[in-house]
């Protein structure tokens, strides 16, 4: 039974693979993430050196700032995440991705296709692709051929995305029940009709299967493309970001914020109890419910009385 997912929302998760939800954010969150994401950008230009126009990604961004932190369980978006992918989850990478207009004379190619200079130029996710799908990844072969249900995202602009090519995220609606083969095979090609620009205002979210092909729009606008992505998988999976997350950070986080950062809140043995003769990872077989305090928060959830 879903905790806060409507039956449309259930409908378009499963269909299309992705969930629009406009203006999600309140200003204030959204103001407070864009100037996060501008801080944390200067930094990193003054650490490594860059000049203002580079465009690059950060990634374990929620480890840079608090108000990304923040976001990984948003009161708000939390019930829609465990809607979409159950309790036993952890986060597996937060990123930032941070793209100024793209210079005059650089010809962005088609959208997807990756066949411009943008790509060449190390704009990254020009491509259409599925996330996982890549040849280190996932690719070999398997009965259909398709991607198993392995993650999601949520992506929040952080500008306003209401206009075209101003860096908007492109999603193929239905492409997650297709095969990533049958991209490779069309050269990248997604026809229009099967393509979706996103065009929305700063502060929405959209809540996404990854395996949805998708791609980043050429940034021809006066505007710096300011977009997080929060991804989510299973506990028993390996994330992107990180091994293990500071201790620090675990140790001021909240039980179900340090099992979304992949610790164990417990604090017992990671291989159990008799991790000498049996040992058995705490991360397969929960035996401590103190480690998925997810659970037991969306059980609670389901039981609340509508209001
Ligand atoms: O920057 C974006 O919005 C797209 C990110 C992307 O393509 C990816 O994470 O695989």
């Amino acid at each position: 039974m879903a905790i806060a997912m409507t039956t449309e929302q259930e409908r378009d998760f499963e269909e299309k693979g992705f969930v629009i939800l406009e203006n999600f954010l309140t200003p204030e969150e959204t103001e407070r993430l864009s100037d996060a994401a501008d801080e944390v950008v200067e930094e990193i230009q003054a650490e490594k050196g860059l000049p203002k126009e580079t465009h690059f990604q950060v990634r374990n961004a929620l480890s840079r700032h608090e108000a990304f932190l923040d976001l990984i369980d948003h009161p708000r978006m939390l019930p829609l995440v465990v809607d979409a992918i159950g309790w036993n989850i952890q986060i597996r990478t937060t990123h930032l991705d941070y793209r100024p207009p793209y210079p005059e004379d650089l010809e962005a190619g088609q959208v997807g296709v990756g066949d411009g200079a943008d790509k060449d130029a190390g704009y990254r996710n020009v491509t259409w692709h599925p996330d996982l799908a890549s040849p280190q990844l996932f690719m070999g072969p398997s009965l259909d051929g398709r991607l198993p249900f392995m993650e999601i995202k949520v992506f929040y602009p952080l500008f306003d995305m209401s206009e075209s090519n101003c860096g908007n995220l492109w999603l193929s609606p239905g492409s997650h029940m297709k095969s990533p083969k049958e991209l490779r095979q069309a050269g990248h090609h997604v026809p229009d009709e099967d393509a979706l620009e996103l065009k929305l205002p700063a502060g929405s979210a959209v809540l996404w299967r990854t395996a949805t092909w998708h791609c980043v729009g050429p940034n021809q606008s006066q505007k710096t493309r300011k977009i997080m992505h929060v991804g989510y998988h299973y506990r028993w999976m390996r994330p992107t970001d990180y091994i293990q997350q500071d201790p620090e950070l675990i140790a001021r986080s909240s039980p179900i914020r340090q099992q979304l950062l992949g610790a164990l809140p417990s604090g017992g043995d990671p291989l159990g109890e008799v991790s000498d003769v049996a040992p058995s990872s705490q991360y397969w077989l929960t035996k401590n419910p103190e480690d998925v305090p997810l659970r037991s928060w969306a059980e609670g959830q389901e039981a609340a009385p509508a209001p």
